[in-house]
């Protein structure tokens, strides 16, 4: 299932013929692959399917308006985060052992292991090419951006690995993790389109920060969703979050909550046996008394307040103001 939210449709059609672009650049036994995992095509080039909700490259354009920049400033930054966040899709469903993203077969499960290492590779390298190749001072910058960017995805999914085996991780921990995982691509995508229209400091500061709230409100909606989300809607097993015991922000918060229910909800995340559906409907009922959820979707709102706060510490045109922040309350109200 896509989006609705016009600003992201508008940015998809652009960003999309850009994408099918570069793809076409990668080589003939890596490319069908790609475009499987984009939606492009469907298996063994069946029609296409969800192509995701495209939020990076909505925000990466959203950001060049931000700086007055026209859209083809923006472009080379929407195509080379989209890449970057498919190369973390492909290798997370494979680390995580995941068979279903959008409603479809992951690429590991249906071409393997190896190849899924390939083609995210594939993908992260072609991000680079595209948006360095112009040779631009600015080109350069973004470049670094997304390099440095990529290392907080990678120690973020370290952590994240990381806290899968640990029954003592505190929630500063976990939004530490968050804020790697998912914050820093986030405040890329918002800040890169005015990086490569090369906008004065502040601009980009200010977007920076704007992406670094929502993408915690982002991560703080998904795990609203890992467990209490509708599979049909989220392609994703229903309480998915609680069977592999994930330490997700609701989950952590419940646990240190110091309650009754947070200390039973601790007992029975070290239950590794309880994984029928009775069981995680009892660890998901105790998320929520120990007030998890709650504070889960306070605390996305309040990271969205944060998010539109940044935005007006600097000078941004009204219409693209009004279009991050339409992306950043979609953000917390989508149920995908
Ligand atoms: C470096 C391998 C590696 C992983 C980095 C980003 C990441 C860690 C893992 C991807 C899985 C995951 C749940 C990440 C959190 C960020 C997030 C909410 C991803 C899903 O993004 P959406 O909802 O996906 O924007 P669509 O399908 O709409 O593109």
């Amino acid at each position: 299932m896509t989006t609705t939210l016009d600003v992201l449709h508008r940015s998809r059609r652009t960003v999309r013929s850009a994408l099918l672009d570069a793809l076409g650049r990668l080589d003939r036994d890596i490319r069908p692959v790609a475009a499987y995992h984009f939606g492009f095509t469907g298996l063994h080039g069946g029609p296409p399917s969800d192509e995701g909700k495209a939020v990076r490259p909505g925000l990466a354009m959203a950001s060049a308006a931000a700086a007055g920049a026209p859209d083809g400033a923006g472009l080379p930054g929407a195509v080379a985060v989209e890449l970057v966040h498919s190369f973390s899709l492909v290798h997370d469903d494979l680390m995580d052992g995941d068979r279903t993203r959008r409603h479809r077969p992951t690429v590991w499960s249906v071409w393997g292991p190896a190849t899924a290492i390939l083609v995210g590779d594939a993908l992260l390298a072609l991000a680079q090419e595209i948006l360095t190749e112009a040779g631009t001072p600015q080109a350069a910058r973004a470049g670094t951006l997304l390099a440095a960017t990529t290392r907080q995805l990678v120690r973020g999914q370290m952590l994240d690995l990381e806290f899968e085996r640990r029954d003592d991780v505190t929630p500063a921990e976990c939004l530490d993790m968050c804020a790697a995982k998912t914050g820093a691509l986030l405040s890329t995508s918002a800040a890169i389109g005015a990086v490569l229209s090369d906008a004065p400091g502040p601009v980009v500061t200010a977007l920076a920060e704007y992406g670094a709230q929502l993408g915690l409100a982002y991560q703080l909606v998904d795990d609203l969703l890992g467990i209490w989300g509708d599979p049909a809607t989220t392609g994703k097993p229903v309480f998915s979050d609680l069977r592999s015991r994930k330490k997700s922000l609701p989950v952590c918060h419940a646990v240190n909550s110091g309650t009754p229910a947070g200390n039973a909800l601790a007992d029975w995340l070290a239950d590794a046996r309880d994984t029928g559906v009775d069981g995680l409907r009892r660890g998901a009922a105790l998320v929520a008394a120990a007030g998890g959820r709650d504070w889960a979707a306070a605390e996305a709102r309040r990271r969205v307040a944060a998010a539109e706060q940044a935005l007006r510490t600097a000078a941004i045109p009204a219409a693209p103001r009004a279009e991050l922040i339409d992306i950043a309350r979609f953000v917390v109200d989508r149920e995908h």
